[in-house]
């Protein structure tokens, strides 16, 4: 649920990125810091080490502009994959306004794919919240790699909701400004619907 801060109005809402490991959600962070400018982004904050799996989560905030007199942020965080650490996910989940699932296009990843949303949802249910109705974009990345598993194909197995749906390079900055300009649009909406 957005936070409404009425004193410096602002308003601040929290995005996921999530998907299986490895998928490329650290690699959206990245390029969406490096495609934007500082008046629009703050600091990346990588709580990992520079390359590898993330093991705790990493934050971006972004600024949405102005809407009324009210200036919109977005909370960006990626969400690993780690039970190990159930307390971090909790933490992430709570209040999350919308989420965008990284699906990884090499075919030795679908059943991961496939797994990783099956988790989500569980997840978001647990919390109380229904995916159907949270502003929502899934992401097909990877689809440089040789023998991409056919878009079709992962939309079949991905995307039954009819999700807002991008496909992305996120190592080479393709479709990961699509995908976060899809997100805004979504929580920007549901904030004017619940005016
Ligand atoms: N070929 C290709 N490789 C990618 C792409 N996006 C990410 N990668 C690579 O995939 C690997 C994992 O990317 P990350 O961004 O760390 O993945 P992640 O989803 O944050 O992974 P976890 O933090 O472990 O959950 C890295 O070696 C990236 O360079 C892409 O679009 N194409
Ligand atoms: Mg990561």
């Amino acid at each position: 649920m957005a936070f409404t801060n009425f004193d410096t109005k602002e308003i601040n809402c929290k995005v996921i990125y999530v998907g299986p490991a490895g998928a490329g959600k650290t690699a959206n962070l990245r390029s969406i810091y490096t495609s934007t400018s500082s008046e629009i982004r703050s600091g990346l904050l990588e709580l990992s080490e520079q390359e590898g799996p993330t093991r705790f989560f990493d934050f971006l905030p972004v600024s949405l502009g102005h809407v009324r007199d009210f200036h919109v942020k977005l909370h960006i965080f990626t969400m690993p994959r780690n039970t190990f650490f159930e307390s971090v996910s909790d933490i992430i989940l709570r209040g999350v306004d919308g989420y965008v699932f990284v699906a990884d296009s090499r075919v030795e990843s679908m059943a991961d794919n496939i797994e990783s949303l099956l988790e989500l949802k569980k997840l978001l249910a647990d919390f109380g919240m229904n995916p159907s109705e949270m502003p929502r974009v899934i992401q097909y990345n990877k689809r440089d790699v040789k023998d991409a598993v056919p878009l079709e194909i992962m939309r079949q197995e991905l995307n039954r909701m009819s999700s807002p749906e991008q496909e992305a390079i996120a190592i080479q900055s393709i479709g990961t400004m699509e995908t976060l300009q899809l997100m805004a649009e979504g929580v920007l909406k549901k904030l004017a619907s619940q005016k």
